[in-house]
């Protein structure tokens, strides 16, 4: 069997999907998404310019040798732009591999360790009435799960990314069309407020909601070691990014002063980045992508590291992700004995669906992967059609005083 072809996509409905479809000498086509938010455009050109050249001719059948000749053989290893290129590529040699036994994904991995995954949904409120009417939505629709971001008094934007008309769910991050727009944040505003929230959430709902929420990046250790302190008693399910990811080490003081589970690696690219906190085991949920970190392949890899140090998955799924992602990830929560919980949004519309036909599912807080060969979810050139690039921008955050602060 030989790659005869490959090419890419960039479109959506509001959002610039990067597909790659590869095509084979047998007929059969596999699918990979290189979506990497707000960058788009690069890993697209990192595959046509760079490795699309070098598959053909290749059998798609060798997708652990074609992951190292990407990777050993760039010498400029890793970062989310090459891992986004190669992610999509082992997807797509994974869906063909998927195809041509007749068997849907997890098969291939050691079969099914559970019937559903179990999902969540954002809820976003631009101030606390809003918040928990979103929840109740979710939870009208069966959510068992939610990740909670609130919007704080004198600090609109401060609940992180609130969108401006205060709905909560179609907020897809991205602003296209012009320069990034800048919000503005305060630490003392966010640690002041945020607790009170989770209070409220717990009086409203009860015990049994597991409340997820996100620090984006926004703390310092000392900061984020006190505020975990106090929230423990809201018994969340995990506090996420607490601190910038490119410190691994702030984690410590964080892990000796509170026992709130703690998630990270939305925006890790490799198991060497994962490495230090999975074996130090300063995390309890670990965060990657099968999009920008490799592929199935190398999140495998993760996924197992992880498990000998108790930590379980909860892996991105930000409207970023396009739904050929989402069902690689489905397909290893289906499998792995360490799976804890899916970010789940990006089958919304019904737009989306007709781009990416599929037979997954979402049902009563759980995601159902379908038996489907191979991933599972097909493309609709035509319907690809309606849809350009357009460049947009994450916001760019900035203290009271001016100061450029994280995202
Ligand atoms: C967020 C993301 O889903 C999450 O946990 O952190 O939505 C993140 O802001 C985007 O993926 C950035 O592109
Ligand atoms: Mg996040």
């Amino acid at each position: 069997m030989k790659i005869t072809g490959a090419e890419v996509f960039i479109g959506g409905p509001g959002k610039n999907y990067v597909t790659l479809k590869i095509k084979t000498d047998e007929g059969i086509y596999g699918l990979g998404d290189a979506t990497l938010n707000n960058r788009e455009t690069l890993p697209a050109a990192y595959l046509t310019d760079y490795l699309i050249p070098c598959l053909i001719g290749k059998d798609p059948l060798n997708s652990e040798d074609i992951w190292q000749y990407f990777y050993r053989g760039a010498y400029f290893r890793r970062g989310p732009v090459a891992m986004a290129a190669i992610g999509a590529i082992d997807m797509a040699l994974w869906d063909i591999k998927g195809k041509l036994a007749n068997l849907p994904l997890y098969q291939l991995f050691g079969g099914k360790s559970r019937e559903g995954a179990l999902v969540y949904a954002h809820a976003t409120g631009s101030n606390l009435g809003a918040l928990l009417d979103t929840i109740a939505h979710y939870q009208d629709q069966g959510y068992k799960a939610v990740r909670v971001q609130c919007g704080i008094p004198d600090m609109p934007a401060g609940g992180y990314a609130i969108p401006k008309n205060n709905e909560d769910s179609k907020h897809f991050i991205t602003q296209f069309g012009s320069l990034p727009e800048e919000e503005i944040w305060s630490t003392a505003k966010y640690l002041r407020y945020m607790p009170t929230v989770f209070e409220a959430i717990r009086e409203r709902f009860g015990n049994e909601l597991e409340i997820l929420h996100d620090v984006h990046h926004r703390l310092l250790p000392r900061e984020a070691a006190a505020f975990a302190k106090e929230i423990e008693q809201y018994k969340l399910y995990w506090m996420e990014d607490p601190t910038p990811a490119d410190d691994q080490t702030a984690l410590r003081m964080i892990r000796q002063h509170s026992t709130v589970p703690i998630a990270i690696g939305e925006v890790f690219n490799s198991l060497w980045d994962c490495k230090q906190m999975i074996e130090e085991e300063l995390i309890d949920f670990i965060r990657v992508a099968v999009t920008y970190a490799g592929g199935i392949t190398h999140v495998k890899r993760i996924v197992e590291l992880a498990a000998l140090h108790h930590v379980r998955t909860g892996f991105h799924g930000a409207p970023s992700h396009s739904p050929i992602s989402m069902a690689a990830q489905g397909h290893i929560n289906a499998w792995a004995p360490n799976f804890g919980i899916q970010e789940y949004l990006v089958l919304g519309t019904l737009e989306c669906e007709a781009l990416f036909p599929s037979q997954h599912y979402y049902k009563d807080g759980m995601f159902y992967i379908s038996d489907e060969p191979g991933l599972g979810v097909d493309f609709d050139e035509k319907e690809a059609q309606r849809y350009s690039y357009k460049r947009g921008y994450h916001p760019v955050v900035r203290l009271e005083d001016g100061t450029v602060w994280n995202y």
